[in-house]
């Protein structure tokens, strides 16, 4: 036969344990007050190790794209680079590293300002061939920022950040043969006519600057995206370039 849950209450009162007695005692409340202080003063301080000490190590790979800039410099075309740096976090806000880069080949491909002639005047004439120049650069860089808590996984995190460098700038032009058209301060020509590269290379100290950010996907494994605008300095006008990149990384 079916009990009345008014029946139930009852039982429990005679009991002694009717629960809004229980949780209603100032005595019981300040008892669950010091067991939940306590609970979190065990688990906070992983925690918070997990959230804030973001000391360590990365290692980034960052596949870009270089854009040669300048009003010195529309003959070569853009073209693909590469970055691989090693990194050391040790605050909240700065990190610094050393990295390599290369810029694969920048074909010759536009104006060309070269005293073709040998009069002593700079022409400018438009010139395409089989010539390009490649570009190692090897240097040390200091970037400062601000590390967030991602939120959404609690442990993750973001940075964003100002990035300095400096460094060695290998600039190479292979030897070949540009087809010129135009003409020029001697009155003549060129129309047709190939105008020979011989191949160089110099060494070059130069800077960079930029900015970016990263986010922290797996408990080792970073994603970014940076900007960077680097420049060498050299006899003739200062060579620019612009690297947007994607960065990955891996942290320990
Ligand atoms: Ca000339």
């Amino acid at each position: 036969m079916p009990v009345p849950s008014r029946h139930y209450s009852n039982i429990m009162e005679w009991d002694g344990i009717d629960e809004r007695t229980r949780y209603n005692n100032p005595e019981m409340k300040v008892k669950l007050f010091a067991v939940g202080v306590f609970v979190i003063g065990i688990l906070a301080p992983p925690l918070a190790r997990a959230t804030l000490e973001k000391k360590h190590w990365e290692i980034n790979l960052s596949p870009g794209y270089s854009l040669p800039g300048g009003n010195s410099n529309k003959l070569e075309n853009n073209c693909f680079a590469l970055g691989l740096s090693g990194e050391y976090m040790w605050s909240k806000k700065l990190s610094a590293g050393l990295e390599l880069g290369e810029d694969f080949r920048h074909n010759f491909d536009g104006p060309l300002v070269a005293d073709v002639d040998h009069d002593g005047i700079r022409d400018t004439l438009l010139a395409q061939g089989n010539v390009a120049a490649k570009i190692y650069r090897a240097g040390a860089f200091l970037k400062w920022g601000s590390v967030t808590d991602w939120g959404v996984w609690n442990t993750r995190w973001a940075r964003k950040f100002l990035i300095f460098g400096a460094g060695l700038y290998h600039y190479e032009v292979n030897s070949g043969e540009l087809n010129l058209v135009g003409t020029s301060s001697t009155g003549i020509n060129w129309d047709g006519r190939t105008f020979p590269v011989p191949g160089e290379s110099h060494n070059h100290f130069g800077i960079n600057v930029g900015a970016g950010m990263e986010i922290e996907v797996w408990g080792h494994g970073l994603v970014g995206f940076e900007v960077r605008y680097h420049r060498f300095f050299r006899s003739a006008p200062d060579a620019e370039y612009w690297i947007p990149s994607l960065k990955f990384g891996y942290s320990f």
